[in-house]
């Protein structure tokens, strides 16, 4: 037993195990061997004992009296959720005599594991998962469902996953928040930003949606949706037009700025303003406030990137802070995401080997509906860990459909009974991050963490890793892959990592330490991972691979002549789906909004807290109207990704739809169209 939960009472170092950027140190308070109480840890460099309400309450979901403990069988239909407890050995034999005879018969590719970041630790998320799919030959799935568009986008720009470090941005005297809801989401960089405010910085939010985020702004720049390609080309047009590049930084450190300064002439404020709703004046003055101040940072989130053009868009707004040589400046530049930075060895924690050169088929995540219902041959099984696709992948109404399917043999191994485990013909309980061991890398900071178990698993529950190494067991795979402990694959994972700034990190030093920062550069003077070497303007590599190798704005596919461009994001107090079961964070959210403008809300007679129907041809959703000047006219916003709830039509995704967006394969949650009407009282 770790010493840690053999200690029934104090305070231990632990780390948030959730898909949020700020990654915080957590210090966790027990008393007679449970969770009384999470904090912050104030000695972390970079979340200084702060963190968000939802991790406050984390203990009440950890010992939520609907947390599972023992493995389940179904007992009643698809759905219907009956399900009765079995042993982990009748669940682990059933899982691998299906499999067995499903290999015989249909060949492995006939399985399909389904998971994304529910618990951000590395062995959790794409450890002994990876290598056990990897050696049975299973399907492989493309996790294109959060950041795939962007992040292929922003590299054809700049390389790969590099931004600037954010400790830095209390040097900035500019920030843009673009398409990204940092008080919710990102909270420790608005702590940054208010910080930097202090002396005299300046914050601008750029987003389709007035939420808490643009009521802290200094300025709040409403966009229509799908549209900020534009807009960041109306700037280049401006900044070039009035001499506020940096010459020599372009010069030196960029390849096609004379192709771009040409491009961009047809990108005047008065075009630009008719595509994005900002008006011209709004344009010249965004313009020329970021040709004049320096060090600016542009944080950019993930709300442009869930759209048909999000690629383009990213790699477009990623063109900006070269414009005006904002990289070398400290806090000067852009973060999309910084993940680059903390790259671990992924071949040897994966172990892609293990496949021995086998051409397995891959599944992109964000179709499993339209996947489970027509991939040829069918997929017969499923593995779903770590996510919750029943409720966060895009068309819920097919994927309902698909997880139906009588000859699905349907797995689920999670914490909870959740939507989509209701279709499961075996539940498998998980332990909590708090009671594993795993190593963690933030996407936003550049610490990475280990994470000790600091509570005994609860019930009967298994993290990934053992679960994992208990089915390579059962299915006879002998190879020391499968018998590596965790420690070792950590050893593993940051061993010959060809990445410099994780040199000699190692398992003990991370025991003695919890946390080490990598040992991180700033980007220039430098040379980066594009084909050029530089900041790629223009791009060989896009126009090879099929796209405008100058950044071009391109119109959201217009899926029907619906009136209202639809835009579901997370919300304050759920992490996607997670907590959206849990009492306590329900409570604080109160209730699922659809939020309008007063303008179109009078023009549909709905008022303030009327109930409206919300519907496309892929189904409808029942949300309580608040009217106002929150969005421009023709959008409607919503937040939270709520719990399937039989008496409230309140799950957003049977609406959205499963196009994929022009890079990466990525969802495109927010381009999808819809009415809206009062439902009337019965
Ligand atoms: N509290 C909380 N924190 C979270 C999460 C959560 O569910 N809840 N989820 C985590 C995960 S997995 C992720 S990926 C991140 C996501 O967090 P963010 O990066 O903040 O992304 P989103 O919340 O999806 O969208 C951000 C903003 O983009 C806006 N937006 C949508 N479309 C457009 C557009 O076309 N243009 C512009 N300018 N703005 C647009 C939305 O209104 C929203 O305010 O947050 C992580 N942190
Ligand atoms: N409409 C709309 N849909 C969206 C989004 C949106 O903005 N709008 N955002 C999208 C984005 S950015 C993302 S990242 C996805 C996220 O989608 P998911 O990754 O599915 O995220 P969650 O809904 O949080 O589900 C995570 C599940 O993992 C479980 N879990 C936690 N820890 C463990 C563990 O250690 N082991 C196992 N086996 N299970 C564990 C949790 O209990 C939870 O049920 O949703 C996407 N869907
Ligand atoms: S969810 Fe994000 S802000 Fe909240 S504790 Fe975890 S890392 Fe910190
Ligand atoms: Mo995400």
């Amino acid at each position: 037993m770790h010493p840690y939960v053999e200690k029934k009472n104090g305070v231990f170092p632990s780390v948030c195990s959730l898909d949020c950027p700020d990654q915080c140190g957590l210090l966790v308070h027990k008393k007679n061997g449970k969770i009384m109480k999470i904090d912050g840890d104030p000695n972390h460099p970079v979340t200084k004992g702060s963190i968000c309400n939802k991790v406050r309450h984390m203990a009440e979901r950890i010992y939520d009296v609907k947390r599972l403990e023992y493995p389940l069988k179904r007992t009643g239909k698809k759905g219907e959720n009956q399900f009765e407890r079995i042993s982990w050995e009748e669940a682990l034999n059933t899982i691998s005599s299906k499999w067995k005879s499903l290999i015989e018969t249909d060949g492995p590719e006939s399985i399909l594991p389904y998971s994304f970041y529910g618990n951000m630790g590395n062995l959790s998320a794409e450890g002994m998962d990876r290598r056990f799919f990897n050696r049975l030959g299973a399907s492989r799935l493309d996790r294109t469902i959060c950041q795939a568009a962007g992040s292929e986008g922003y590299k054809y720009t700049m390389g790969g996953s590099f931004g600037i470090d954010p400790e830095d941005t209390i040097h900035t005297k500019l920030f843009i928040f673009w398409g990204i809801n940092a008080v919710s989401t990102n909270m420790h960089q608005m702590t940054l930003a208010q910080k930097a405010r202090k002396q005299g910085a300046k914050i601008v939010v750029i987003d389709v949606h007035k939420n808490q985020t643009g009521r802290m702004a200094d300025w709040f720049i409403p966009i229509l949706p799908g549209t900020d390609s534009a807009l960041a080309l109306g700037i280049m047009h401006i900044l070039f037009k009035e001499e506020l590049t940096d010459e020599g930084f372009l010069k030196e450190y960029t390849s096609g700025f004379k192709e771009l300064r040409e491009h961009v002439k047809q990108y005047d404020p008065h075009t630009v303003s008719e595509l994005t709703g900002v008006p011209a004046e709004d344009i010249v003055k965004l313009a020329k406030m970021y040709g004049e101040t320096s060090p600016s940072c542009i944080r950019i989130g993930n709300g442009l990137q869930h759209h048909d053009n999000g690629g383009m868009c990213i790699r477009t707004i990623a063109c900006l802070p070269a414009l005006t040589g904002q990289w070398m400046h400290k806090g000067g530049g852009a973060i999309k995401g910084n993940s680059g930075f903390l790259a671990f060895n992924t071949n040897a924690l994966q172990r892609p080997d293990l496949l021995r050169k086998k051409q397995t088929r891959t599944i992109n995540m964000n179709l499993i509906g339209e996947e489970l219902l027509s991939a040829d041959p069918p997929i017969q099984s499923m593995f779903v860990y770590g996510s919750n696709p029943a409720v966060v992948a895009p068309e819920s109404g097919k994927v309902k459909k698909g997880l139906m399917r009588e000859d699905l043999f349907l797995v689920v191994h999670d914490l909870f009974l959740t939507e989509t485990a209701a279709y499961a013909d075996i539940v498998l309980p998980a332990s909590s991050a708090f009671e594993n061991t795993d190593f963690y890398t933030s996407y936003w900071h550049h610490y990475i963490h280990l994470q000790e178990p600091v509570i005994e698993k609860f019930g009967e529950s298994k993290s990934n890793a053992e679960v994992f190494r208990l089915l390579a067991e059962k299915i006879g795979f002998t190879e020391q892959a499968f018998k590596d402990t965790d420690a070792e694959m950590i050893n593993q994972a940051l061993n010959n990592t060809h990445n410099p700034y994780l040199d000699n990190v190692t398992f003990d030093e991370l025991a003695e330490k919890k946390w080490i920062k990598a040992s991180v550069k700033p980007l220039f003077p430098g040379k980066l991972n594009t084909p050029s070497g530089k900041i790629e303007l223009y791009s060989g590599a896009m126009e090879k691979a099929g796209y405008q190798p100058l950044p071009v704005y391109t119109p959201l596919v217009k899926e029907s002549e619906l009136p209202f461009l639809f835009v579901p994001g997370p919300n304050h107090n759920f992490l996607n789906s997670t907590f959206s079961n849990n009492q306590k964070h329900v409570s604080l959210e109160k209730t699922p909004l659809v939020h309008i403008n007063k303008k179109d809300a009078e023009e549909a007679g709905l008022s303030d807290g009327d109930t409206a129907i919300i519907w496309n041809g892929r189904g409808e959703c029942e949300l309580t109207v608040a009217a106002g000047e929150n969005v421009l006219p023709g959008v409607l916003v919503t937040q939270g990704l709520w719990a399937e709830d039989p008496a409230k039509k309140q799950l957003v995704n049977v609406l959205t739809p499963d196009r994929l967006s022009d890079m990466g394969k990525g969802a495109v949650f927010f381009s999808g169209r819809v009415g809206i009407k009062k439902k009337e009282r019965p």
